[in-house]
């Protein structure tokens, strides 16, 4: 039977610069870590990521107390457990900690403990890392998922004047390795279209382009031109993430969109006229976090022709998932790890989904690291998708390299 043997977390750096919490767990000579992600467009109903707010370190955005936490409290009450056992460990970090949102402990500490003990456990069984999810998930036909591309940039992750936050090449070619080279070489296309019309090259957060255009249309006119250069017309598509929150007026209840002030009605027409002009087949959080009339608008309107996805509507939380599910609300929920802070939980928000017939999009974060774990989620959930950036930065790159290793082993076993 192997054990939990030490814990031991630290503060490390994530893609912009900021700390971000590392667990390293080992039972005997094993060892395994995990690093948690971090949100820039964070939803309000997010599980709590505990920040040090000393303004004179890091700017205030230190972890050391939540690495404290993971090193003392948390390490009390979880060592010696025996591996393998995902939901034990999970229930015991969600009563330990014992608050809905995770804020006493840091759902980044919880949150560290939970994915490197998913690591450890899938080691210390010699299984790679989506067997083990698979596995304590029960998830029988394991698939590599098809990748949403986000090479324009806007909203809160580029300092451009693009309100819609990510623009994505969602290429449909039969393989995942075959999606890959279609949507990166669209994306060198791009890059030199972008050249020859003397807009910015430099990047957003995700890797994609963050070009000053003068609207969204612009974005995905250039889309659709890289795509056709490229000779993947026929095997692309385009999915974006509005996450409307942030450009959302609250005290008018209104949307402040390409400078203008719009209703929520007319916010769905526009979407309504966008997927009929260019091939959108996914739209996520196209309204506010809490405008669950505005989204069942949408769900009713576009639902059978689009995937609406829900991100900081459902923060990979059960609860708002199953209110989504009563009002019909969307049809697809977006899963992060940290907005809900535990694996367990996680599966538990992927699962509800599938069992309701909605699709779930396995999602990075705008702060990501070398971490790769949510391309083994993919894969081991079945989940068919997965969000995770652009074709350059490494923190992106990375899972994308991942999902190429477990196809390569799923094709040849
Ligand atoms: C999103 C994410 C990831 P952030 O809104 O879907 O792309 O952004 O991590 O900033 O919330
Ligand atoms: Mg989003």
């Amino acid at each position: 039977m192997s054990t939990l043997t030490q814990v031991h977390a630290r503060q490390v750096l994530d893609s912009r610069g900021n700390p971000t919490l590392e667990v390293e767990l080992s039972s005997g000579d094993l060892m395994a870590r995990a690093i948690v992600p971090s949100g820039a467009s964070t939803g309000a109903h997010e599980a709590v990521e505990l920040r040090d707010k000393d303004e004179s370190v890091y700017l205030g955005k230190g972890v050391l107390k939540a690495v404290h936490n993971a090193n003392t409290e948390i390490t009390q009450a979880v060592l010696g457990m025996e591996l393998g056992q995902q939901l034990e460990l999970d229930q015991k970090l969600i009563d330990l900690d014992g608050t809905e949102n995770k804020s006493r402990l840091g759902a980044n500490a919880i949150l560290g403990v939970s994915l490197a003990y998913a690591h450890l456990s899938a080691a210390s069984q010699q299984k790679p890392l989506y067997r083990y999810l698979a596995d304590i998930s029960q998830t029988e036909h394991l698939s590599i998922p098809r990748p949403m591309m986000n090479v324009i940039n806007g909203g809160r992750h580029a300092d451009n004047t693009l309100d819609i936050q990510e623009f994505m090449l969602f290429p449909k070619a039969e393989s995942f390795s075959e999606n890959l080279r279609v949507g990166t070489e669209v994306f060198h296309h791009l890059k030199r279209i972008l050249q020859e019309k003397n807009l910015s090259t430099s990047v957003g957060d995700e890797g994609g382009f963050a070009p000053d255009l003068r609207t969204h249309e612009e974005a995905l006119g250039l889309m659709w031109e890289a795509s056709k250069a490229a000779g993947h017309e026929e095997q692309m598509e385009f999915a974006l993430d509005a996450a409307a929150s942030e450009f959302y007026d609250g005290e008018k209840t209104r949307y402040v969109i390409e400078n203008e002030s719009t209703t929520a009605d007319q916010l769905i027409d526009y979407y309504a006229y966008l997927c009929d002009k260019y091939p959108i087949v996914s739209i996520e959080d196209p309204l506010h976090e809490d405008d669950w009339e505005g989204w069942v608008k949408m769900t009713e309107r576009l639902g059978d022709k689009i995937q609406i996805v829900g991100d900081d509507l459902l923060v990979t939380n059960v609860k708002r998932l199953q209110k989504a599910i009563d009002m019909k609300a969307c049809n697809a929920i977006l899963v992060k790890l940290n907005q809900i802070g535990t694996l367990s939980e996680t599966i538990d928000a992927i699962q509800l989904a599938q069992k309701n017939g909605m699709k779930a999009v396995v999602s990075h974060r705008s702060g990501e690291t070398e971490d790769t774990t949510i391309a083994d989620l993919a894969v081991g959930l079945n989940t068919g998708q997965i969000k995770t950036g652009s074709l350059s930065r490494g923190e992106r790159i990375c899972k994308y390299n991942q999902l190429l290793r477990i196809e390569e082993q799923l094709i040849t076993r």
